[in-house]
């Protein structure tokens, strides 16, 4: 199976990576060994010296491992991947390779928030600073650069809040100041958005979350423009260890041939299901990029197929109304994690930013109020009723405590 640049995200998802093996299994087989054999010590020399290419141990690579990274390197129109543990891997990996000590990042204010966290305790020991800012505000971002920033890191839209960057313009700001622009392309994947097309260097990925979709493995990627930063990542990535095993590659590239269909399926609930909160009485606002109530909606649709299968809002009661709703859900799960095939619903200031802290939080307009809903793939209608019925119990619950919407 060959494979072009014009193929359609959902072609591309089927075929991506499959890559050619012994008997032409139509999947790659599981390759579940962590070191392969020389034909003689020559031959291990030779694979060691990089004059042959093969298989020499499973950290440095394996064929299972191998077709994943290949897959998402076609995905997202890069030169390489590397797939790693889990998404902060990979996001460690990343900074890892591009900041020595005395450097600066410039990070948005709203990522997950282990991420910041990564950052501001385990780099600041190695003596590299982080300004966070609000990167949808192009000017506050050109304003944060120094002459020692090497990374400009982006997620967009942003964990939990969904706040939007243009990437195009934090691509421009990167060149300007010669930084590396690292997007966080969780929440939208590949087929949704490409941000090495708009300009990025590098894009990482919580494997774990959308390009997976089965909530059954913890994984990440790494993804460079360039042969020049993907062999350096490579170097970096062999070092410091945290890679895929490779029967989590194989489940990650199986679910990636359901990815684009799975995108449209979240997409199309999402927008009905934020819709459907903007209409609720209880609910005292939303934010979805598909919708034009988000204020960087037409940045996003610019720079992204659709507004993606995450949704945030809040209620009128504020957290204790949030709280009800979220104890009172059946059908959703009470759960962190996201871009699984189910809906889950949770309190990113308890739980995936509290280790921000409160101060970080209200920078990042992460209020303690904030519920954040990934919409799964299940009928609308069903996902609709849970939430109506859990709603409900929310109003109840702030009419009796006094705290009426
Ligand atoms: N980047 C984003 C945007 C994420 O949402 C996450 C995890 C990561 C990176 C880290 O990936 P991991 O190491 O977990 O594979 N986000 C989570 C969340 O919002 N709830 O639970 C995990």
């Amino acid at each position: 199976m060959t494979h072009q640049e014009d193929l359609h995200p959902d072609t591309m998802s089927v075929h991506a990576g499959v890559g050619e093996f012994e008997h032409r299994p139509v999947v790659p087989p599981i390759h579940q060994t962590s070191t392969f054999g020389f034909d003689n010590v020559d031959q291990g020399a030779a694979l060691f010296a990089g004059k042959e290419q093969g298989y020499i141990y499973s950290r440095m690579g394996n064929p299972t491992v191998g077709a994943l990274e290949g897959a998402i390197a076609e995905l997202e129109g890069g030169h390489g991947a590397l797939a790693c543990g889990s998404g902060m891997a990979a996001i460690h990996t990343a900074f890892a390779a591009f900041l020595d000590a005395g450097d600066h990042v410039v990070c948005s204010e709203a990522v997950y928030g282990p991420t910041c966290t990564l950052l501001e305790t385990q780099f600041a020991r190695y003596g590299v600073q982080a300004t966070f800012v609000d990167t949808s505000d192009v000017g506050a971002v050109q304003r944060a650069m120094r002459p020692e920033t090497k990374v400009l890191f982006v997620e967009s839209p942003g964990n939990p809040t969904l706040v939007v960057s243009d990437l195009a313009a934090m691509a421009a700001i990167a060149q300007e100041w010669e930084a590396r622009l690292i997007v966080d392309n969780t929440f939208m994947s590949p087929v949704l958005q490409q941000p090495l097309a708009l300009g990025a260097h590098v894009v990482v990925h919580s494997l774990t979350k959308f390009l997976n979709g089965h909530a059954d493995v913890v994984g990440g990627a790494i993804v460079a423009k360039t042969q020049e930063d993907h062999v350096h990542l490579r170097k970096v990535l062999n070092h410091l260890g945290g890679v895929l095993p490779p029967l989590e590659s194989f489940l990650v590239h199986r679910g990636i041939k359901t990815l684009a269909l799975r995108m449209e399926r979240h997409a199309a609930s999402a927008i009905e299901v934020a819709r459907h909160l903007e209409g609720h009485e209880a609910v005292a606002w939303v934010r979805y990029p598909g919708l034009p109530s988000h204020p960087q909606h037409e940045v996003h649709m610019k720079q992204s197929r659709s507004g993606g299968g995450m949704v945030a809002f809040e209620l009128c009661g504020g957290v204790e109304a949030g709280k009800a709703m979220m104890n009172a859900v059946k059908l959703c799960g009470l759960a962190v994690s996201l871009g699984g095939v189910e809906t889950l619903i949770q309190h990113p200031a308890s739980m995936t930013h509290a280790s921000m802290g409160p101060e970080a939080r209200a920078r990042a307009g992460i209020s303690d109020g904030l519920v954040r809903l990934s919409v799964g793939i299940e009928h609308l209608d069903d996902i609709l009723t849970d939430l109506d019925q859990a709603l409900g119990a929310a109003q109840r619950a702030s009419e009796g405590a006094g705290l009426t919407a």
